[in-house]
């Protein structure tokens, strides 16, 4: 399998650290591209333009980052990144993770292309205001989930990480110190160490 990816891509992050917690690293090859130069081999497997993007060994493929979790997911005997007893907990976490994702990407990306006065525009602020909603939830959404991460788990750890990375102004860590030990716990796990945002 190939997988499109760039190195400072949240989405694409979620899809490095589920194939790595499932042990499924050996059978991928990293396709480092950047989407914004609209390259061929990319377009043609996702029209979107968008990564990540996973090519399979029969010439299929599959777009956006929790479809190729759950493709991955899929292959594995244990299911461990969607378990059963813990389904509903686990869709909700990952959602909550996704929409801060997409919230903080969008500010980020509005902010690069449009100057920081986006903030303060009505989507601008929709934005900002649904990002600290969202921390203010997962501050108590947010449990302990067992030893073995789901993929919740996963995609709000690298939320929380992104906007470490790209809005430090926003300090969550200082603000919401349960959500910065739980963050911590995982971010020392491989699958986050072998894959920080560069
Ligand atoms: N909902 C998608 C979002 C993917 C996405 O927005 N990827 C960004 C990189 S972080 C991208 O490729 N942007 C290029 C573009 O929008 O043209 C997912 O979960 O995979």
């Amino acid at each position: 399998m190939q997988l499109f990816l760039n190195a400072t891509s949240p989405y694409a992050r979620v899809v490095r650290v589920a194939a790595e917690e499932l042990g499924m690293m050996q059978q991928i090859e990293l396709c480092w591209t950047d989407p914004w130069s609209d390259p061929q081999a990319l377009l043609h497997i996702n029209p979107a333009a968008r990564i990540p993007a996973l090519l399979l060994e029969d010439g299929r493929s599959i777009s956006e980052s929790l479809l190729i979790a759950c493709y991955l997911n899929s292959l594995d005997p244990g299911s461990r990144l969607l378990p059963a007893a813990q389904l509903v907990d686990c869709l909700h976490l990952a959602g909550l993770g996704q929409g801060l994702m997409d919230a903080s990407f969008a500010t980020v990306i509005a902010r690069k292309h449009h100057g920081g006065e986006s903030d303060q525009t009505l989507l601008g602020s929709r934005r900002l205001r649904a990002i600290e909603r969202l921390l203010k939830q997962l501050q108590t959404d947010w449990l302990p989930s067992g030893s073995t991460p789901h993929l919740g788990d996963l995609v709000i750890a690298v939320a929380l990480d992104y906007l470490a990375f790209r809005m430090p102004e926003c300090n969550w860590q200082q603000r919401y110190p349960s959500l910065a030990s739980r963050h911590a716990l995982l971010a020392q796990r491989n699958s986050f160490s072998g894959s920080a945002f560069v």
